[in-house]
C-alpha cells in the first residue's frame, strides 16, 4: 500500500535520489528487506554484548523518562528510578532546545546527567529525539532553505549521536512526523517537511546510521494503539514509512508506540497486534516508548482511575506481546508528582490525575507490579 504519493521534493531539497522513490519493485525491495533483516540480526547481537543489566536477566526492560532539574531537586525522585528501572532516559534534555541554545554552541550538562547516573548504576540509557516538529529554537525555524535545514541536520545528529555512540541503546529519530489526523494528509507539517520534504526522515536516519552503528533506531509516533479510522490510517502511515525507509537501503530497526492511553479509549488489540506482527515480518521491532494514561474522563476517586489504567495498559501488553517481545516498555515520567498530563488534560472535578507507575508518593500502582511481572516473567 503506498500512501505516500506525492514527490515531496521541495525547493532546496538536495540534488541526491529522492530518499523515498515513488516508484520500486518489490522484488529489489524484498532482497533489500531481507539484508535489511540481517543487519537488524547483527545490531540486536551487538546490543545484547554491551554491559547488560535487564537481559542479563532475560526479562523486558523496563525503563522511565527523568528530568534533569527534578532529579537535582528531589533524591526522593531520583531513588524511583534506581529502585525500579533497567532504563533510565532524558525526558527532554536531549532535545534540539535543551542541547543547541544557539547555533555555535551545545550544552549536554543535562543529558549527561541523567545518562551518567543510568551508566553509573549499570543502567541503560536511550536518546530522544532528533526530528521532531516541537522544541526548536528560534535559530533553528529561521533557516530558510533546505541545503541549510539539511546540514544543520545532519551536523546535529552527527555531534549528538556521535558523543554518545555506544552508551546509548535506541535514538528516537523522528518523533511525531505523522499528521495529528492521518486520514487526510499523512504527514504532519513540520519545519522540517517545508524545508526538506518527506525525505528529511531518511536523511535523519542516514545520519543516526553513521553516527552511532550500535544504536537501534526508531521512528516513534503516537496515537497507534486505538481503535477508529485515523488510528487504522496512522499504523498505515507507519508501515508505508518504514517500507520505505527500507526499499531506500536505510536502517530502521524499531518502531516506538508512545503509549498516551486515554483511559476511556479502546486498544484496538487485534489491530496493533497485527500491525506488530507486520514488523516482525519486515526485521523490526517494537517498544513502548512514552507510557502513561490520561484519566481525566474517568469518574470516581483513585481506585476507579488506576483500575481504568490498568484495564488500558493490560489491553496494549496483550497487543504488544501478541506480535513480538518488546524492546522495553518506558513511561514518561516515574510517579504522579510529576506529569505533563495534568497540565493538558486535567481531570474536571481538579482532583489529582493518575498518569504513572507511582503515585504522588511513590507507592507503586497495582497495574505497575502486574506490568512489571509481565516483564520479567516474558519468554
Ligand atoms: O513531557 C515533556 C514536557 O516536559 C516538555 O515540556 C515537552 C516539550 O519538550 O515535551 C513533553 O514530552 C513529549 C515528548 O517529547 C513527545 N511525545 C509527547 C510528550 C508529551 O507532550
Amino acid at each position: 500500500m503506498a500512501i505516500l504519493h506525492r514527490d515531496v521534493h521541495l525547493d532546496g531539497a538536495p540534488p541526491s535520489a529522492p530518499a523515498f522513490p515513488s516508484d520500486h519493485s518489490s522484488a529489489s525491495a524484498l532482497t533489500r528487506r531481507s539484508l535489511l533483516r540481517g543487519g537488524a540480526a547483527l545490531a540486536a547481537a551487538t546490543l545484547s554484548s554491551l554491559p547488560p543489566v535487564a537481559r542479563a536477566a532475560g526479562r523486558v526492560p523496563f525503563g522511565a523518562a527523568m528530568q534533569s532539574d527534578l532529579m537535582q531537586s528531589d533524591p526522593a525522585y531520583r531513588q524511583a528510578f534506581l529502585d525500579h528501572c533497567d532504563l533510565i532516559l532524558p525526558m527532554n534534555e536531549l532535545k534540539w532546545d535543551a542541547l543547541r541554545p544557539s547555533r555555535e554552541e551545545f550544552s549536554f550538562w543535562g543529558a549527561d546527567q541523567i545518562i551518567d547516573l543510568a551508566r553509573a548504576n549499570g543502567r541503560r540509557s536511550r536518546g530522544h529525539c532528533f526530528v521532531w516538529w516541537n522544541a526548536l529554537p528560534d535559530w533553528v525555524e529561521a533557516i530558510d532553505t533546505g541545503l541549510e535545514a539539511e546540514r544543520v541536520l545532519v551536523d546535529h545528529i552527527e555531534q549528538v549521536a556521535g558523543r554518545y555512540a555506544g552508551t546509548l541503546t535506541s535514538w528516537d529519530v523522528a518523533n511525531e512526523v505523522i499528521a495529528n489526523d492521518p486520514t487526510g494528509e499523512p504527514m504532519r507539517d513540520t519545519f522540517w517537511m517545508r524545508r526538506l520534504g518527506i525525505d528529511h526522515i531518511a536523511i535523519a536516519f542516514r545520519a543516526a546510521a553513521a553516527a552511532d552503528p550500535h544504536a537501534r533506531l526508531v521512528l516513534n509516533d503516537y496515537d497507534l494503539e486505538f481503535t477508529g479510522p485515523e488510528h487504522d490510517a496512522k499504523r498505515a502511515v507507519m508501515m508505508d514509512l518504514v517500507r520505505r525507509l527500507q526499499d531506500h537501503n536505510l536502517r530502521v530497526d524499531a518502531v516506538g508506540l508512545q503509549g498516551h492511553l486515554y483511559a476511556e479509549q479502546r486498544v484496538d488489540v487485534d489491530a496493533v497486534a497485527a500491525f506488530g506482527r507486520e514488523l516482525q515480518r519486515l526485521g523490526v521491532g517494537l517498544l513502548v516508548t512514552e507510557l502513561d494514561v490520561i484519566d481525566w474522563k474517568i469518574r470516581g476517586g483513585p481506585a476507579e482511575q488506576d483500575a481504568a489504567a490498568g484495564r488500558v495498559i493490560g489491553d496494549l501488553m496483550d497487543a504488544v506481546f501478541a506480535a513480538q517481545r518488546p524492546e522495553a516498555v518506558i513511561t514518561w515520567g516515574i510517579t504522579d508528582r510529576y506529569t505533563w498530563i495534568p497540565d493538558a488534560m486535567p481531570r474536571p472535578d481538579g482532583t489529582p490525575s493518575r498518569p504513572l507507575p507511582l503515585d504522588a508518593r511513590l507507592r507503586p500502582k497495582p497495574w505497575f507490579e502486574r506490568l512489571q511481572r509481565r516483564l520479567r516473567t516474558a519468554l
